[in-house]
């Protein structure tokens, strides 16, 4: 038996044709300006005196560059403090930088770090109630409610998707089922058993469970209750957005977030869906040129550098994201007067430079998804020739519909995606067009990216 609560509206449109929007900490999400600057500066001053008398790690470094907490006057003297980046974090492995004792930190998570080391963070009861309502936040913005059933793939574990899902959906009273990622084809039997109206994943994942879906043979719209996703861990294009909104009938909404100031929350998508309100009410935002570190001025793209203002347990002064976007101060229509990313462009530290030419793979994306033929999955690789050139390969998934039309309409598929890439990245790439289903999925955040030249030097 198919078991559902009553579907809720995401927003409604009122008379004169404006959204709706529910917002879960009215007095925080939609304060004056001037107020909230007025908090942040109280929040600033007190976290930074907290790092410099309890983590030896800052009061060194602000010794060294002759900055004491009582030089915080305003907030633009953010910028007198010293960057703090994921280096600095790892070195610190595991507990240097807690600015509180073992006995009050009661819970550990870790970055998903690929080389050595990861960051482990700690959070003490008061952490992880803001946590919490920063999700509930998360989930309202959305229109998720409690009469929802919120069907989780996120990975629970070290990573904090799972678990700052989880506890989320809890506080705004709706039904969570922990499934975290893998055994696609269960995944979708539940959607259907339980009535799942929400999906909480990353987009890659989603891709591989609307597959699931199409190839069981169910139609979303009849068989299945999904209405909203929400997305976050990585990026999330145009193109992939709308394929599964059409796939698994569904409003996507993106949200973001660093283990290193404490997991998805952070930022987080409303109904009128044009940039991520930031939390700034707990985080404080600067945009720093990637090269020189230097603050740039409202509206610029650069890098993202975020200061906790609330941890307790793991606080971060000016951590360098290496995330680019750029910031949108206007109020929104919504009604939340927190700032917006306007879209994370990628990361400072995963453009791929190729013969000479700097590609982000989020480039090469967007070219892939424009193309209809072809299915959201892919991989690029990039090695060194024998003549120590760089040679750079994508594999891309064709749709069921060309692989059965046959050879011929995967070569012209293959060749109209050469002319676009190279008219994108002016260079030329070896492409291959391979069959469906047959480059390797993931759960959780998808590789996309084999880099073979350090391995071979
Ligand atoms: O990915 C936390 C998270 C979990 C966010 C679930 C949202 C949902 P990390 O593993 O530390 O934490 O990875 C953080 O992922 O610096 C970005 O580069 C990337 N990222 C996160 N959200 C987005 C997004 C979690 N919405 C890193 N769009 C960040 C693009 C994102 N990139």
């Amino acid at each position: 038996m198919s078991v559902s609560k009553s579907v809720s509206p995401t927003e409604q449109e009122s008379a004169s044709g404006e959204k709706e929007c529910l917002i879960w900490d009215r007095q925080h999400e939609t304060m004056a300006r001037p107020e909230l600057e007025k908090l942040q500066l109280k929040r600033l001053q007190s976290v930074v005196t907290r790092c410099y008398n309890k983590v030896p790690f800052y009061r060194q470094k602000m010794d060294a560059c002759g900055v004491r907490p009582q030089d915080i006057e305003s907030l633009a003297d953010v910028s007198k403090l010293p960057f703090t980046t994921k280096h600095d974090l790892r070195d610190n492995y595991p507990f240097n930088m807690f600015a509180e004792p073992m006995e009050n930190i009661i819970r550990l998570h870790a970055s998903s770090g690929t080389t050595g080391k990861p960051v482990v963070v700690g959070y003490n009861r008061n952490d992880l109630d803001t946590w919490v309502e920063l999700m509930a936040r998360t989930y309202t913005s959305a229109g998720v409610t409690k009469v929802d059933i919120v069907h989780n793939s996120f990975g629970y574990g070290l990573f904090t998707g799972g678990m700052g899902f989880h506890y989320g959906a809890e506080r705004v009273g709706a039904t969570i089922v922990p499934v975290s990622g893998g055994l696609t084809k269960k995944q979708v039997m539940l959607w259907q058993d339980f009535g799942a109206t929400v999906l909480t994943s990353t987009p890659s994942y989603a891709c591989v469970l609307a597959e699931q879906v199409e190839e069981s043979g169910l139609k979303p719209a009849t068989d299945l209750k999904l209405r909203i996703a929400l997305f976050g861990a990585e990026p999330c294009t145009p193109q992939m957005k709308a394929d599964v909104e059409k796939k698994l009938n569904v409003e996507v909404y993106d949200t973001y977030g660093l283990t290193e100031m404490m997991g998805p929350g952070v930022g987080i998508e409303c109904p009128y869906h044009d940039g991520l309100h930031i939390a700034e009410d707990h985080f404080l935002i600067e945009i720093v040129d990637p090269e020189t570190g230097e603050v740039l001025p409202p509206g610029s793209q650069g890098e993202m550098v975020l200061t906790t203002l609330t941890k307790e347990a793991f606080p971060v002064l000016r951590f360098r994201t290496r995330d680019r976007t750029l910031i949108n101060q206007e109020p929104c229509a919504c009604g939340r007067t927190l700032a917006r990313l306007q879209k994370i462009a990628g990361r400072t530290d995963d453009m791929l430079i190729i013969k000479g030419v700097n590609v982000f793979p989020s480039q090469i994306e967007s070219v892939i998804l424009s193309i209809p033929q072809l299915e959201p999955q892919y991989v690029i690789v990039v090695d060194r020739g024998s003549n120590h050139m760089d040679d750079f390969e994508i594999l891309v998934e064709c749709s069921e519909k060309v692989h059965n039309e046959g050879e011929e309409a995967m070569e012209t598929t293959r060749l109209r995606l050469v002319a676009e890439m190279h008219q994108v990245l002016g260079l030329n790439a070896r492409i291959k067009v391979v069959a469906p289903k047959t480059l390797s999925r993931s759960e959780g955040k998808a590789k996309r990216v084999i880099d073979l030249r350090d391995m071979n030097q």
